[in-house]
């Protein structure tokens, strides 16, 4: 197989990415890089990918990283089916709400960053967790909004986009650390049916070869 896609079971960037190859149904091989036991500073990891941050696919003779840059990637390649819309002013806005999760909520989440909460600056576990739902809680009440105004079984129409791709993984981090996730209804009921599609349930993190159960 031509594409291998490093991985971790529990990465919400890894995650996006596996949604979206499966709902191309494009086949690859997973490679797990263990990040609750720091394979990702390993030497050999970064020469992959200097980051040391997971999601890193290659493709042929290529590496990509970055999630959403390796998903338009994929989305230019194999066009079908679309994961933004043709028009400029619907892919602005699938994209606006794409960043909301992958630029706004996420970067303060990151393992990073609630290592060094915990680590360098002490702050014991129930502080680190109600940081991390803070920051998903504010970071959904706009796209709850965006979710209000939905006409189609999901954010953005009746085919799954980028900012469904981003919506998902966030939705299963915020159900894992316990926020309170019933103030975004709307929210809800969309990954609930984006749940229901056979390629965003073979891409859960439960599903995976390197899960923890
Ligand atoms: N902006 C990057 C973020 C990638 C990222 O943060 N990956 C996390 C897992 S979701 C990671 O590898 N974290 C390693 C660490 O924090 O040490 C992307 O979208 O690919």
């Amino acid at each position: 197989m031509d594409r291998t896609l490093y991985t971790y079971w529990r990465s919400s960037a890894s995650y996006r990415v596996r949604i979206a190859l499966a709902l191309k149904g494009l086949a690859y091989d997973s490679q797990p890089i263990n990040l609750a036991q720091g394979a990702q500073t390993s030497i050999g990891f970064k020469l992959l990918n200097p980051q040391g941050f997971v999601p890193f696919l290659i493709d042929g003779a290529a590496g990509l990283n970055q999630s959403l840059a390796i998903i338009e990637y994929l989305d230019e390649t194999h066009p079908e089916p679309p994961l933004l819309p043709a028009d400029p002013l619907g892919r602005a806005r699938v994209r606006a709400a794409a960043l909301a999760i992958a630029c706004d909520i996420h970067p303060l989440n990151n393992l990073r960053v609630l290592k060094y909460l915990k680590g360098d600056l002490q702050q014991p576990q129930e502080v680190v967790d109600t940081w991390y739902r803070h920051w998903v809680e504010e970071g959904f009440g706009p796209l709850e909004e965006i979710a209000e105004g939905a006409t189609g079984a999901y954010l953005f129409g009746d085919t799954p986009t980028l900012a469904d791709i981003c919506l998902v993984p966030q939705m299963w981090n915020a159900r894992r650390l316990q926020a309170d996730i019933a103030r975004f209804p709307k929210l809800v009921a969309i990954d609930a049916r984006l749940n229901t599609l056979p390629a965003v349930r073979a891409a859960a993190p439960e599903a995976q070869p390197d899960a923890v159960r």
